[in-house]
């Protein structure tokens, strides 16, 4: 059953093997620049006993790859997180940005040799050589520097990822760190490896096929603060909360506050920015990296989105799944990613230089870390 949500569309969580079809973008129906994102159900792929809902399954794969190679964004809901979780990850999030000066720089990005985890004031962040209109606090998978599992990674290029998150004190931020590291972090992995397997089965690979590739991901959970414009008339156009890119990885997911609308905006293929605005608690917002993209051959479309800066405070919490440092993501040939009556036949391979070349994702990341901050 295909159901509206807000102005999206939405595959229900009820699909029943009457509706096992192609699922039409509904969305190109609906008005507005919400309606070309479509939000799908996840249902299927994190309920007990889903292992048997092959059809329903088929539908949520089909439905999740069309959005990646036609948007390259989608929203999930149905993910089996609860919005308590959601909710809570931004309640923490506002509480720590709104600590003093000092008790922030205590954890400042400044102490981190590869001034990649903890704090950042606003303009820290660069995107495009210009300065983000956000202040940030940056998570990594910790990556000790005698972590034995890791020791493969040594000779990768990736050394200056290698560290371990700062945290502010308890007394300053009392449960925040038992919070994102003993709930929200392993809700988001799951949610990742649901998705991914949902994109394998869509690709017509195995649904495991890529957890080898992730079972030790390097992920990163960043918490945003976008202050307020000082006022619709002085909103430069040129000043982003956050300035266009594309995301690094596989797959993002953007818990962002339901309640502030006309920030976070994506690209279509046609070159049309559309909003991405909230559609409810615990309906996460999706965006394609630039590993799925690349491994895909281009099939799949890593969306460039940007940030406005919001008309009242805003907090953010994207969690970025993404591949093992070590991880050689190397784009398929392209009857792997063409699944048989899947999507993937729909598109001609992007043949545009870059994402047909290999690359050890830790790699990749280090050179993009290198360029974000101007400190
Ligand atoms: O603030 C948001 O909603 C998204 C932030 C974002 O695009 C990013 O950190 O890559």
């Amino acid at each position: 059953m295909v159901l509206s949500c807000g102005t999206s569309t939405v595959l229900s969580r009820a699909v029943g093997p009457s509706t096992n079809r192609s699922l039409a973008f509904l969305a190109s129906s609906l008005s507005g620049s919400a309606a070309k994102i479509p939000c799908i159900s996840l249902g299927p792929f994190v309920q007990p006993g889903a292992a048997e809902s092959v059809e329903e399954k088929a539908s949520v794969a089909q439905a999740v790859c069309q959005a990646a190679q036609e948007v390259g964004m989608f929203f999930v809901q149905d993910t089996g997180i609860d919005p308590s979780v959601t909710r809570r990850a931004r309640e923490v999030t506002r509480a720590f940005f709104a600590l003093p000066m000092e008790e922030k720089e205590s954890v400042s990005i400044r102490h981190c040799p590869a001034r990649m985890r903890g704090y950042q004031r606003i303009g820290d962040n660069v995107t495009q050589g210009k300065r983000d209109r956000h202040e940030g606090f940056d998570v990594y998978r910790d990556f000790p520097r005698q972590h034995a599992e890791d020791m493969e990674t040594a000779d990768v290029g990736t050394s200056l990822l290698r560290g371990v998150n700062q945290w502010p004190s308890e007394h300053a931020a009392p449960d925040m760190r038992l919070f994102f590291e003993d709930h929200y972090i392993p809700a988001m992995l799951q949610l990742g490896d649901a998705t991914m397997r949902a994109m394998a089965l869509g690709l017509g690979l195995s649904e495991y096929f890529f957890r080898a590739y992730y079972d030790r991901s390097f992920w990163v959970m960043r918490l945003l603060h976008y202050p307020p414009h000082l006022g619709r008339q002085v909103r430069a156009p040129q000043l982003y909360g956050c300035g266009e890119h594309t995301d690094y990885g596989c797959l993002t997911f953007v818990n962002q506050d339901p309640h502030v609308t006309g920030c976070l905006e994506a690209r279509l293929i046609t070159g049309e920015w559309v909003h991405v605005d909230p559609l409810g608690e615990g309906i996460l917002a999706v965006n394609v990296g630039d590993m799925l993209e690349r491994w895909t051959g281009g099939q799949f479309r890593a969306t460039p989105h940007r940030v406005h800066q919001p008309d009242e405070d805003r907090v953010s919490v994207p969690f970025f799944f993404e591949p093992n440092c070590d991880a050689v993501i190397e784009p398929f040939g392209l009857s792997a990613a063409a699944p048989g009556g899947g999507v993937g036949s729909t598109r001609a391979s992007m043949s545009s230089g870059h994402v047909r070349e290999s690359v050890v994702y830790g790699e990749h990341l280090a050179k993009k870390v290198a360029s974000n901050f101007s400190l």
